[in-house]
C-alpha cells in the first residue's frame, strides 16, 4: 500500500469516512454522464431518482464505474485486497420543481418488486420533497462478518443547495442504533428508516460536498443523511457498497435483503458467501 493511501486508511478508520476524492477524468465523467441523460431519456426522472437499481449488470458502462481502478485503490486499502461488489444503485435528486414529473417507463421488465414499492412511495407523499433521514447502512443490509463500505461517486456536483451528503465524524464507533419509521414524508430510503432524532448529534454534522468525478465513502455504520435539493441543478451519485470477502448475509427479518447481484471486483474469495443468489 502507498504511503498515502495507508494516510486515507488512518483517516478512514478514525472518522468513518473520506471525501472530495478525485476519481473520474473530465472523459470519463462527460461519457458517464451522457449516458445517464440516455436512461432518463428512456425511463423518465421519476424512475432515474432511485430505481437504477444494480444496473451494474446490464450497462457495460455502469460496471466500468463500478470497477473503476481508483475507486478500487481506495476500497482496497480499507477492506483490503479481496473485495465483493454488494450492490450498486444510482441516487438522484432532481431540482425542486421538477421533483413529480411523471415517467414513460419505457423497459419494466428490469422493475423489481422491491423498486415497485419504492416507486410507490415516492408518489404517493404528499409532495414531500425527496431527501434521505439519518441513518447507518449496517442496520438493514443483513450483514455480518466483516464492514460494507459504501462509495458515493458524483456525477454532478453535490453541494450543500442540492442535497448533499452529511455524515457524523466518528459515529461509527458508536455501533448500531436503533431505527424507526421516518416520521417526514420524503424519505428516498427503500425502507424508510431513521435514527430517532435525540440519538443523532446534528450539530457535529459535516458536510461532504463533492464536484463531480469525485467520490467520498464512507462505514456502514456512520451515521449519515442528505436534505432535500432546493435548487435549480441536480444531484446525481453512483451508490455502490462493497464488501471483503468474509463477510456473510444474515437471515433476519429486520434486512430484508437479497445480494443477486453480487461479483468478485478484485482479489480471490476462498469464501463464496455470496455465491448463492437466491439469498
Ligand atoms: O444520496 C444520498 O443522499 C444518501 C446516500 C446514502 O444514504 C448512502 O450512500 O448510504
Amino acid at each position: 500500500m502507498t504511503a498515502s493511501m495507508a494516510t486515507l486508511k488512518e483517516t478512514y478508520n478514525r472518522e468513518g469516512y473520506l471525501s472530495a476524492l478525485p476519481i473520474l477524468s473530465e472523459t470519463e465523467l462527460r461519457e458517464a454522464r451522457q449516458a445517464f441523460s440516455e436512461l432518463e431519456k428512456e425511463f423518465g426522472e421519476e424512475y432515474t431518482q432511485y430505481s437504477l437499481h444494480n444496473v451494474h449488470l446490464q450497462y457495460q458502462w455502469v460496471m466500468g464505474l463500478a470497477k473503476h481502478p481508483r475507486v478500487l485503490q481506495v476500497v482496497q486499502a480499507v477492506l483490503g485486497d479481496d473485495v465483493i461488489l454488494l450492490d450498486s444503485r444510482f441516487i438522484c435528486k432532481y431540482p425542486a420543481l421538477k421533483a413529480n414529473i411523471p415517467s414513460k417507463h419505457a423497459d419494466d421488465s428490469i422493475v423489481t418488486s422491491e423498486e415497485e414499492e419504492v416507486k410507490e412511495d415516492m408518489t404517493t407523499q404528499e409532495n414531500g420533497l425527496p431527501y434521505v433521514a439519518w441513518h447507518q447502512d449496517m442496520r438493514y443490509w443483513g450483514i455480518a462478518g466483516g464492514p460494507v463500505l459504501s462509495v458515493w461517486l458524483a456525477l454532478d456536483d453535490s453541494l450543500k443547495e442540492n442535497g448533499a451528503l452529511q455524515v457524523i465524524p466518528g459515529s461509527h464507533d458508536s455501533g448500531m442504533l436503533p431505527h424507526r419509521l421516518a416520521v417526514m414524508p420524503g424519505n428516498m430510503l427503500s425502507v424508510n428508516q431513521e435514527i430517532p432524532e435525540e440519538l443523532v448529534e446534528p450539530e457535529k454534522a459535516v458536510l461532504c460536498p463533492l464536484l463531480a468525478g469525485q467520490m467520498s465513502v464512507h462505514d456502514g455504520l456512520l451515521v449519515h443523511a442528505s436534505d432535500p435539493n432546493t435548487s435549480q441543478k441536480r444531484r446525481c451519485g453512483y451508490v455502490i457498497r462493497y464488501v471483503p470477502t468474509c463477510a456473510y448475509p444474515i437471515q433476519d427479518p429486520d434486512r430484508p435483503r437479497k445480494f443477486h447481484a453480487t461479483m468478485l471486483v478484485s482479489g480471490t474469495d476462498q469464501f463464496k458467501n455470496f455465491s448463492d443468489k437466491s439469498l
